[in-house]
């Protein structure tokens, strides 16, 4: 089984590469895809660069090019729940698109005419993370991220977010990958790790806490993988 993993900054992947420490570097189209073996599954990790273009190019690459089977993410998001505190952990039941808008056209925001609205995860992974979580002794808030090429980082716009989409977190990439394996049949997970709150703080508190945040999601994925061997 070959399963991709994914972040976008280098932050959110460093954790797994010095968790593995073994692997080989290959380089395509602009970014580094570490291949390495981790009991008996064969992976590809790579960090995209930030957005929902990058992402899209390195998602489609690690199926496409590296043959991926399962992709799971890793990274960092602002929480818009008031539940999510910084370092806590969501894993998405659905992404949509914050960003889009053609609704000159009678469309409701997010919708782009012959794609969804909301893409849903896959069950099998969401139960597997939430058999993790139990195993972990941590809490694990399942709901909607919404993805855009904006850092947010201004009250206003999160609030809109959030009621516009029913929301929980917001970050930009989630919903371009999404889209992806969904169109390429390839189950997929995005989990992140709060870094701030997409509010007037966000900048100061997404550079103090970019790290700590992206290895406890990082430290989840490796849980993961665990039971993905077996
Ligand atoms: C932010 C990263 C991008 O990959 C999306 C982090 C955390 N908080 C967010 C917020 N709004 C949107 N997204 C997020 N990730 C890139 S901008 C900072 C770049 O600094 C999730 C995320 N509030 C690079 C150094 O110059």
């Amino acid at each position: 089984m070959k399963i991709a993993i994914m972040g976008a900054m280098v932050e959110e992947i460093t954790p797994l590469l010095e968790t593995l420490k073994e692997y080989k570097k290959c380089e395509y189209a602009g970014n580094v895809y570490y291949e390495a073996e981790y009991k008996g599954l064969e992976l590809v990790i790579a960090y995209s660069k930030i957005g929902k273009v990058f992402s899209t190019l390195t998602a489609t690459t690690m199926i496409e090019k590296f043959g991926a089977e399962k992709l799971l993410f890793s990274g960092v998001a602002g929480a818009i729940n008031p539940a999510l505190k910084i370092g806590d952990l969501i894993a998405a039941t659905a992404l949509c698109q914050h960003d889009v808008d053609i609704t000159a056209f009678g469309h409701p925001d997010g919708f782009i005419p012959e794609g969804k609205l909301f893409i849903e995860s896959d069950q099998t992974l969401l139960s597997l993370a939430k058999e993790v979580a139990m195993q972990m002794d941590k809490s694990l808030l399942e709901g909607v991220i919404a993805t855009g090429d904006q850092f947010i980082a201004d009250e206003e716009r999160k609030n809109w977010i959030a009621k516009t989409f029913d929301a929980d977190a917001l970050e930009m990439e989630g919903a371009s990958v999404a889209v992806v394996c969904d169109a390429l049949d390839v189950p997929f997970f995005i989990l992140r790790a709060i870094s701030d709150a997409a509010d007037m703080d966000a900048g100061f508190n997404f550079d103090a806490f970019l790290e700590s945040s992206a290895k406890e999601s990082a430290a989840f994925v490796m849980k993961m993988l665990d039971k993905l061997a077996v």
